[in-house]
């Protein structure tokens, strides 16, 4: 198997991948070389015969705190644009074998889209999920907006997008966000979610992935991916994404001008 440096990954059960978010300092922020990697675990997970089903998760504090700003906040709509920034944040949306979030704590911005691309959702009572990307001057970019929708509702969406503000773990189960909030203690969503990959593990492979494929059949985006990414990177072209951005790398608060 691959080496990594900013993810783990292991086997747990025969038929299960576990990967395993790995940059506690920055409370797992999702930067480029970090997706990129990810991408090409799920893919060699995807590929393997042996592999049933995928569990991913984060550590106990957060399971990702968002793409990660320090490597954002000074880039250009020219950069993010023409190297299209961010844009292999979907290609996980490929994969056919199902993959379970175990979220522990912080889930917020694209680490909350990142959970919202998995196809099963366990959470921790620890768990906080939000889209705070208004807060640096910005959109949920990865999808969030309309995956949201689709399963919370408008409102709800609104309210997370324009405000903000943390879900709870149980105001999360409550809306549907995710499949359940399990016993608290450390590790219990990950011993979980590995118990859940390890039973779709005894079914039938081929039945598995096209019950996948059925289920997302169902659910396509009212405007895709792609279209959010650009609006997302048109914001690069502001003022307000510098301060907001720069704000937070210098723990302050952000000072927007509307421009
Ligand atoms: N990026 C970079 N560094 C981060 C991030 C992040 N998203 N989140 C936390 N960190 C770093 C902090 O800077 C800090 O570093 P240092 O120790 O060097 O100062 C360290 O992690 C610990 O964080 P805090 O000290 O802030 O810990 P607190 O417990 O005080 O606060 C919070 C925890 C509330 C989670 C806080 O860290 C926070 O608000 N983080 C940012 C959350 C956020 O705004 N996320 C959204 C990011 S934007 C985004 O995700 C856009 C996705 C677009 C996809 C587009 C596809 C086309």
């Amino acid at each position: 198997t691959t080496q990594y440096n900013y993810i783990l990954t292991s086997r747990p059960e025969p038929a299960v991948t576990l990967i395993t978010l790995n940059r506690p300092k920055a409370l797992n922020a999702l930067s480029s070389p970090l997706f990129a990697e990810l991408n090409e675990a799920l893919r060699e997970a995807d590929n393997d015969d042996s592999v049933s089903a995928i569990v991913l998760t984060g550590s106990e504090r957060a399971f990702a705190a968002g793409a990660d700003i320090k490597e954002m906040k000074d880039k250009e709509y020219a950069d993010v644009y023409k190297n299209r920034f961010l844009e292999d944040w979907a290609d996980m949306t490929r994969i056919r074998k199902p993959i379970i979030a175990a979220v522990s704590g912080f889930a917020l911005g694209g680490g909350c889209e990142l959970a919202l691309m998995c196809d099963i959702i366990l959470a921790s009572p620890t768990a906080k999920f939000g889209q705070p990307e208004i807060n640096l001057g910005v959109i949920p970019g990865g999808g969030g907006s309309q995956r949201l929708t689709k399963v919370i509702g408008k409102s709800r969406t609104m309210e997370m997008v324009l405000t903000g503000r943390m879900v709870s773990a149980q105001e999360a189960a409550q809306w549907g966000l995710v499949s359940r909030v399990v016993a608290e203690g450390e590790g219990e969503v990950v011993k979980e979610a590995i118990s859940v990959a390890k039973e779709i593990g005894d079914r039938s492979q081929i039945a598995v992935q096209a019950g996948k494929e059925v289920v997302n059949a169902g659910k396509p985006l009212p405007f895709n991916f792609m279209a959010t990414g650009r609006i997302f990177h048109g914001l690069f072209a502001t003022k307000d994404q510098k301060e907001g951005m720069s704000a937070f790398a210098q723990k302050r608060k952000a000072n927007f001008v509307n421009a």
